[in-house]
């Protein structure tokens, strides 16, 4: 009996050496530890022993599967720190690798002329103000000097919700209503925004835009701030080397109005395609803000004064980047979109 203890102890040591996975070792514990093993069947066999033999024999059972247990054991510890080696080289990352570029998005064009001009109107104390693109008529046209029956209010141009609600055509409407908010105080605002117009989409029309309008209410606001202002504006937008000139116009809420040309950023003034061969183009429309207009917000025309401008973004944005249909702004091809990515700043 003592002989095939011996036997059994070796047959199982050298399975466990030769096991090479979990498995394996874990079928050789059922094979001679578990229940139905060699093992259990010797200790249950102890029975038939004479009591001398039994001690020795017992002693001898127990510690071959001692042996075998801590064989076991030892093979399973080191086939787990294996395998947990093995994972960790296949897991490893090489730091040495260039890494991915991540693309980012850039910004709407129009989105960036906004900015730009509300960076700078910021940076000369200025505010900026929004309102309802859905407006009172009060506000967008009777405030600014456009009595009903004016010519400008024709249905023709507008977007009407009802007789006394419309789409904003410009954003106008928000200073009229900072006006009458600020009773009587100094202002100065810009107001960026969406507008509509009743109009036949083309290359240079759409019937919504962007638009910003700037207002400056104070004593002694003269047409020279108007113009100095407008000035920085254009160098801000089109260079450095940029100058203004001044032409007579009409709009009802100014008084005197005018037109604002830019002198030419492609070829300076001497005239080329851009500027039809005339040096100049033109960039936005501006006046002193009419005394109706004061005085109807609850300003005193005799003792406060004020300017007032609008910019169309679209306009600006097309001159700038040299676009020749404003219907890119709106169509979202990335093709289009994608060229307008800083790669400086
Ligand atoms: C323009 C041209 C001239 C303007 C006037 C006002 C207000 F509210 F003060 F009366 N806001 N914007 C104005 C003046 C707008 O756009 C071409």
């Amino acid at each position: 009996m003592e002989q095939q203890l011996k036997q059994l102890e070796q047959e199982a040591l050298a399975k466990i050496e030769a096991a090479s996975n979990l498995k394996e070792l874990n079928d050789v514990r059922v094979a001679y530890l578990g229940k139905k093993g060699p093992i259990t069947d010797l200790l249950k066999g102890m029975g038939k022993l004479s009591p001398e033999e039994r001690p020795k024999m017992g002693a001898l059972v127990n510690t071959v599967r001692e042996n075998v247990t801590n064989q076991l054991e030892a093979r399973i510890t080191i086939l787990e720190e294996q395998a947990i080696q093995e994972q960790l080289e296949k897991e490893s990352i090489d730091v040495t690798l260039p890494g991915r570029k991540i693309r980012t998005g850039n910004r709407h064009p129009l989105t960036r002329v906004i900015e730009e001009i509300e960076d700078l109107f910021l940076s000369m104390g200025y505010e900026i103000a929004e309102g309802p693109e859905v407006e009172k008529d009060y506000y967008n046209f009777e405030a600014l000097n456009l009595p009903k029956g004016h010519p400008a209010r024709d249905m023709q141009d507008t977007f009407y919700i009802t007789e006394e609600t419309l789409l904003r055509t410009h954003t106008s409407p928000v200073q009229a209503r900072t006006m009458e908010a600020k009773k009587g105080e100094p202002i100065r605002i810009i107001c960026p925004g969406k507008v509509f117009r009743r109009d036949n989409d083309d290359a240079t029309h759409s019937h919504q835009f962007m638009q910003i309008e700037g207002l400056v209410i104070g004593e002694n606001i003269r047409m020279s701030d108007l113009k100095g202002t407008l000035d920085a504006l254009a160098k801000r937008m089109f260079g450095e080397e940029r100058e203004i000139r001044l032409r007579p116009s009409f709009f009802p809420f100014t008084e005197p109005s005018v037109e604002v040309d830019v002198s030419c950023h492609k070829c300076g003034g001497t005239g080329c395609n851009v500027c039809k061969q005339t040096g100049w183009i033109e960039i936005l429309g501006a006046g002193m803000v009419h005394p109706n207009v004061l005085e109807m917000a609850g300003y005193d025309s005799k003792k406060l004064s004020g300017f007032a401008f609008g910019i169309g973004a679209e306009r600006i944005a097309m001159l700038k980047y040299g676009v020749d249909d404003i219907r890119h702004f709106y169509t979202n091809d990335i093709r289009f979109l994608s060229q307008f990515h800083r790669t400086e700043e």
